[in-house]
């Protein structure tokens, strides 16, 4: 699939739509999910126009790879999620239920996890 510049994440990368920012570096920008399914439910998303993990792992420079997972670990210690714990999720694809087609990661806390996949 290719990459959709008007994306709804590519759009607030770029401030054309609001977000409740928690962390941004040169690498990531991590912001509240508008639709919250746990009490804390924050994504992550590297800078730069990647349609999937697949997409991401592949093509972006290590630099950017290294410094976006580094951003989603310090997103969770920043929101006070470490000494409890947190779910990562990234959806990929039609299967993985993905619905904005620029990669993220979900950041999942508050409360206790099930192992049940929905
Ligand atoms: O899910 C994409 C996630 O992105 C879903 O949980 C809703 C969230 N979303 C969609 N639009 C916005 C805006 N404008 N702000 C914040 N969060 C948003 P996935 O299935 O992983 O693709």
């Amino acid at each position: 699939m290719e990459y959709d510049r008007n994306n709804v994440f590519a759009r607030i990368l770029r401030g054309e739509l609001p977000c409740k920012k928690v962390f941004e570096d040169e690498h990531a920008l991590a912001f509240h999910d508008i639709n919250p399914l746990a009490p804390v439910h924050v994504l992550v998303v590297p800078k730069g126009e990647y349609v999937s993990n697949a997409d991401f792992s592949a093509r972006a420079p290590d630099a950017l790879v290294v410094g976006f997972w580094r951003a989603v670990g310090t997103t969770a210690k920043m929101l006070g999620l470490e000494p409890d714990g947190y779910r990562l999720v990234a959806n990929h694809g039609p299967n993985g239920g993905q619905l904005v087609f620029h990669f993220h990661v979900h950041i999942f806390g508050g409360r206790q996890m099930s192992h049940r996949m929905g």
